[in-house]
């Protein structure tokens, strides 16, 4: 059997959290092309944690808001600090494929106002944290990984909660809402590797609604 038969399956990982396997496969070279758009305007940088730390990823935006976070807290702001500008514009790509992806996994009329993209390399992680500077947490939040694979901490709703751990790969897509919404989750250290598209990079979009 060919990993085809299995592109568009669907499997639950929890209560309101669906892992859409490969479902952004066939457009992740236009992805990433549009990527690029965006990060011409807005390009990659290490935000500041409000303890003073610098974030090991490297994080961007596009659509009404970003999120954003210096010593003086974590926020969603309609302008990029560092250009003093409005983030670029979501791509028609994003956005259709984000309402395709939540609404696959149940969650009608979901219509992102912010994609925050995050770009890994060879080390970087992600410590375990929550969600939770949106204003309406019965909005899911959907995420495409690209590039090279990664391995997901799932939590539970307490940072000691026993954490989970599942491998996302190129193209696969996970709609997080529900009773999944405020779970502590992270990306373990990204291994070294190789992939055709990305090189030694892991990129992650996710789409919110943060107003
Ligand atoms: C579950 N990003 O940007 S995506 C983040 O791969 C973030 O870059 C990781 O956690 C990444 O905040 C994980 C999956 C994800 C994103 C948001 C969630 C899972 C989530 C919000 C609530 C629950
Ligand atoms: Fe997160």
């Amino acid at each position: 059997m060919t990993q085809d038969l299995f592109a568009e399956a669907t499997e639950q990982l929890d209560e309101g959290a669906w892992l859409l396997r490969g479902l952004a496969t066939s457009q992740a070279a236009a992805l990433v092309d549009a990527i690029g758009g965006v990060t011409r305007i807005s390009p990659f940088r290490h935000l500041i944690t409000p303890g003073g730390f610098r974030m090991s990823v490297a994080m961007t935006n596009c659509g009404s808001f970003g999120w954003v976070s210096d010593r003086r807290g974590y926020r969603y702001d309609p302008i990029d600090p560092e250009s003093g500008q409005p983030w670029p514009a979501m791509p028609k790509l994003f956005l259709n494929l984000a309402t395709e992806a939540a609404a696959a996994a149940g969650y009608g009329r979901f219509d992102a106002d912010v994609c925050l993209i995050n770009r890994y390399e060879p080390g970087t992680r992600l410590t375990l944290h929550q969600d939770r500077d949106e204003g309406d947490f019965a909005h899911p939040i959907v995420s495409i990984s690209l590039g090279l694979p990664a391995t997901f901490l799932w939590g539970g709703l307490a940072r000691g909660d026993r954490v989970r751990r599942y491998p996302l790969h190129h193209g696969d897509v996970v709609v997080w809402g529900g009773p999944s919404r405020l779970r502590y989750h992270g990306i373990a250290p990204l291994k070294d590797g190789h992939h055709p598209l990305t090189g030694n990079i892991r990129l992650n979009l996710t789409f919110r609604r943060a107003q």
